[in-house]
């Protein structure tokens, strides 16, 4: 049942700001979940059935009931087709957010996306490479035009494999090709994932969700690297910078304006008009000292990677920003933006603006961008966001001070850090001085007590000597909690002590939104090369504490899929088969080297971590210990 005690911030600001939200009438996200409560066990094992109008249907996980449904689909066949479609949800929202970002880049080529440039050209010409586009004396808007148009293909199916599974180690791609993994094309894995999962079409547990791993690996490959890719193109590429994090980064003194959803397309152009010099005296004439930019959510982690900006929190606290009364305007594109956020910002003054022609949402105002006319909207909203800072009711409440932090570690920079080359990383963990990294990614869920599980994995894990790299949600959690300062490092077991001291970094780095788990593919992909080994023979883990979102089990499958061992916080909802369970958790391991595991206690968790971390160890005749 629902304890309001373990579903409140243990780390900083939700806590306070949570009591205000009540105090002020606010229903929130805890107070919804509550009402939930008993949620539907059918549902929570995969049980439940509603794929065609014969049903709904529901298997009795007790043996007394139906153990069918009416066309006769058993517990395997639709717990199986309920995982895969979330699969191929996820894999569909990453991949269309990587589709925006061609479209601006096809755009930029073109002349069509006003505002908007090729900000890194030399990745520009790396990934054009990649593709086969030839560069040399090659105008940059040309290689931008066939890059687009490369990458478009990538979403259809007119090649055999998507262009960027050739990153992937050797050995890796042989396992896909064996069985039959390899993505052909990313819109093409979603659309025969929800082919096959219709009724009367594959009705076999295993080949289903082999289709849902070659789908979300069509996505961590496919759509999201192409997000991240062009991101850096258009925007650049991350670099280490300080910033600062949690409710404090609001200031009372100044028009504060918070971004919120995924994709940087709008954002980065919010960014530029806050920078506007007339915007600027617009705001001193209405007695603000300046405009204030912040993020929440993955949008503001893409901020946050390239610029520094601030973050005022992750997914549980983005009710709980508004009730600061100091937002105000907040700007939404996509993704994991809570439907009551218009409802809540209607007991004050804050502006609700959503963005998106696919996103439209209660007590929003709908303005669309598009990359034609961006940079003009966000001018426009900037200057409503400024005009609004004198309707403010009442003093604002900022129960925090702003904690410091450094972001920004793309592959590029790590391998910057360590003189080029993965070597020193490899020579860190062959010493033993670096056991291994866990790469800790994924959202908040009410079910969980906010951050909880994010913060204390990773304290365990660094005082292990592991290096936690962590993306999206998690990495405001570890943030507010202060590991990612190269002080921090003073946290760390001895020898990850020793590592971060020596580069200047801390011993858990920020590699950025959710679309930039493909970093984390990337850089693993480096260290594999350079040892000569799969993916799955490396001392490294992934895991997930918090999920809540479909984007986070294709995250997890093309990890698996990839080679990577996962760990779950939160049960997937499949314990209504146990074929499906097992396969999962242990029949993978032959077919990818790799498997989930599920364990909700973090403490737990990370003994099994660092467990697996060492059996690697010891498989490739490195020093290893038991650690449970
Ligand atoms: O893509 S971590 S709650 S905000 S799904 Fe959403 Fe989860 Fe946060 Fe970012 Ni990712
Ligand atoms: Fe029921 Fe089968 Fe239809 Fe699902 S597909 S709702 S199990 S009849």
């Amino acid at each position: 049942m629902f304890d309001p005690k373990i579903s409140l911030s243990v780390t900083t600001d939700g806590d306070p700001l949570y009591a205000k939200a009540r105090k002020d009438g606010i229903e929130t996200v805890w107070e919804r979940h509550e009402a939930q409560q008993p949620q539907c066990g059918f549902c929570d094992m995969g049980l439940s059935c509603r794929i065609c109008v014969m049903g709904p249907c529901r298997v009795d996980p007790f043996g007394e009931g139906p153990q069918t449904g009416v066309c006769g689909a058993d517990a395997d066949i639709i717990v199986a087709r309920n995982l895969c479609r979330m699969i191929a949800a996820g894999a569909a929202s990453h991949s269309d957010h990587g589709r925006d970002l061609v479209e601006v880049l096809a755009g930029v080529a073109e002349g069509s996306a006003i505002g908007y440039k090729i900000r890194d050209e030399a990745k520009l010409k790396r990934v054009a490479a990649e593709y086969g586009i030839t560069t040399d004396g090659k105008e940059v808007l040309t290689i931008a035009g066939e890059l687009a148009d490369a990458m478009m293909e990538d979403y259809g199916m007119r090649r055999k494999a998507i262009q960027l599974v050739d990153r992937a180690p050797q050995k890796r791609r042989a396992v896909w090709e064996k069985f039959n993994l390899t993505p052909r094309g990313i819109d093409r894995e979603t659309s025969e994932m929800m082919h096959r999962t219709h009724m009367g079409v594959d009705n076999n547990w295993v080949t289903l969700l082999l289709q849902g791993m070659r789908n979300a690996l069509s996505d961590g490959w496919g759509g999201s690297m192409i997000a991240t890719e062009v991101s850096d193109i258009l925007f650049g590429v991350p670099a280490p910078r300080p910033t600062t994090v949690n409710a404090g980064v609001l200031k009372a003194d100044q028009v504060n304006i918070v971004v919120h959803g995924h994709n940087p397309v709008v954002s980065e152009m919010v960014s530029l008009a806050c920078q506007s010099k007339k915007l600027l005296d617009l705001a001193a004439k209405k007695g603000a000292k300046g405009i204030n930019l912040v993020g929440v959510c993955c949008t503001g982690n893409e901020l946050l990677m390239r610029r520094g900006i601030a973050m005022a929190g992750n997914h549980l606290m983005t009710e709980l920003i508004l009730s600061t009364g100091a937002v105000d305007m907040m700007i939404v594109d996509y993704q994991c933006i809570m439907p009551s956020i218009g409802k809540v910002a209607s007991c004050y003054h804050t502006k609700m603006i959503s963005t998106s022609d696919k996103a439209q949402f209660p007590q929003m105002e709908h303005i669309e961008f598009h990359p034609g006319n961006a940079e003009k909207k966000a001018a426009e909203v900037v200057r409503t966001a400024v005009e609004n800072f004198t309707n403010r009711k009442g003093t604002p409440f900022i129960p925090v001070e702003p904690q410091a932090a450094v972001g920004g570690f793309s592959v590029e920079t790590i391998l910057g850090a360590l003189g080029g080359t993965p070597e020193p990383l490899i020579d860190a963990i062959k010493a033993g001085k670096i056991r291994g990294a866990v790469g800790i990614v994924g959202c908040n869920n009410p079910k969980i007590k906010h951050d909880y599980g994010h913060v204390t994995l990773t304290r365990r894990l660094i005082e292990n000597d592991i290096l936690v790299v962590d993306t999206g949600c998690v990495s405001v959690a570890t943030a507010k909690a202060g590991f990612k300062l190269p002080e921090a490092a003073a946290m760390a077991g001895p020898g990850l002590q020793e590592i971060c001291k020596a580069l200047g970094i801390p011993p858990v780095l920020h590699m950025g939104s959710c679309v930039d788990n493909v970093r984390i593919l990337v850089l693993v992909s480096a260290l594999a090369d350079a040892l000569g080994v799969d993916i799955s023979d490396l001392p490294v883990a992934g895991s997930a504490p918090e999920w809540y979102s479909e984007k986070a089990v294709t995250i997890g499958t093309y990890f698996v899929a990839s080679g990577v061992t996962t760990h779950l916080g939160p049960m997937p909802p499949i314990t209504g088969s146990m074929n499906v369970v097992k396969l999962l958790t242990e029949g993978l391991g032959d077919v990818v080297g790799a498997t989930f595991a599920v364990e909700p206690d973090p403490e737990k968790a990370a003994i099994f971590l660092r467990q697996t971390i060492e059996d690697k160890r010891k498989a490739l005749g490195l020093d290893s210990r038991n650690v449970a």
